[in-house]
């Protein structure tokens, strides 16, 4: 059965860009509702229970009819949170420290995008632009990095691209410090922007 990971840090931590509130309802109470929805839609098929959430999410074809809706939005929006919460880190951790054995970041963004100026317009376009709840995301696709959006929790690995970065936008994410500011929200995130895990994830 799926766990609800641990935050790896406090609620407050990521302040003033996302407050302790809304970190406090998102990883309980949203994320929280979908590992055990996610559980519920599997009791019927134990043998999908000890597969990787990864595997489920590529998969979703071979995922029995009954269930695969529920699979693809409360695997999906299990997999996305638990990359979204990786995904940052207080205060962020800096673009430029990045090296080391893991993939260079910044060279990987800047042959894709020209500039991390570029790369942050294109992943903020998309995150503004989807209509609606879903995500803007960073992926790797074959061997190119790409900048596009889902809808609703759908994941990236469904249409077999990796994700290496995720910015969540529904308004569950925002709401209650933004309201209806979605490009304020989208602007302060980058503050947070966990660069390491990124790095961590292309290699
Ligand atoms: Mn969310």
């Amino acid at each position: 059965m799926f766990k609800l990971p641990p935050l790896g840090y406090d609620f407050a931590a990521l302040e003033p860009y996302i407050d302790a509130k809304t970190m406090e309802i998102h990883h309980g109470k949203h994320h929280g509702a979908y590992v055990e929805k996610l559980n519920t839609a599997l009791e019927k098929y134990p043998k999908l229970q000890n597969k990787k959430i990864e595997d489920l999410l590529i998969n979703i074809k071979n995922v029995p009819d009954d269930i695969s809706t529920a699979v693809q939005n409360n695997g999906g929006g299990h997999h996305n949170h638990t990359l979204f919460w990786e995904s940052m880190k207080p205060g962020g951790s800096p673009y430029h420290s990045v090296q080391g054995t893991a993939q260079n970041v910044p060279e990987a963004i800047t042959t894709t995008f020209g500039s991390l100026d570029n790369f942050k317009a294109k992943m903020t376009e998309a995150a503004i632009n989807r209509f609606g709840s879903g995500w803007a995301w960073l992926v790797k696709n074959s061997n190119n990095l790409e900048v596009y959006s889902t809808a609703n929790q759908d994941s990236p690995l469904m249409e077999g691209k990796t994700p290496i970065l995720g910015l969540d936008v529904w308004e569950h994410a925002y709401y209650l410090k933004y309201q209806n500011r979605r490009p304020d929200y989208v602007e302060a995130w980058w503050q947070v922007v966990n660069w390491d895990v990124v790095s961590e994830r292309l290699s």
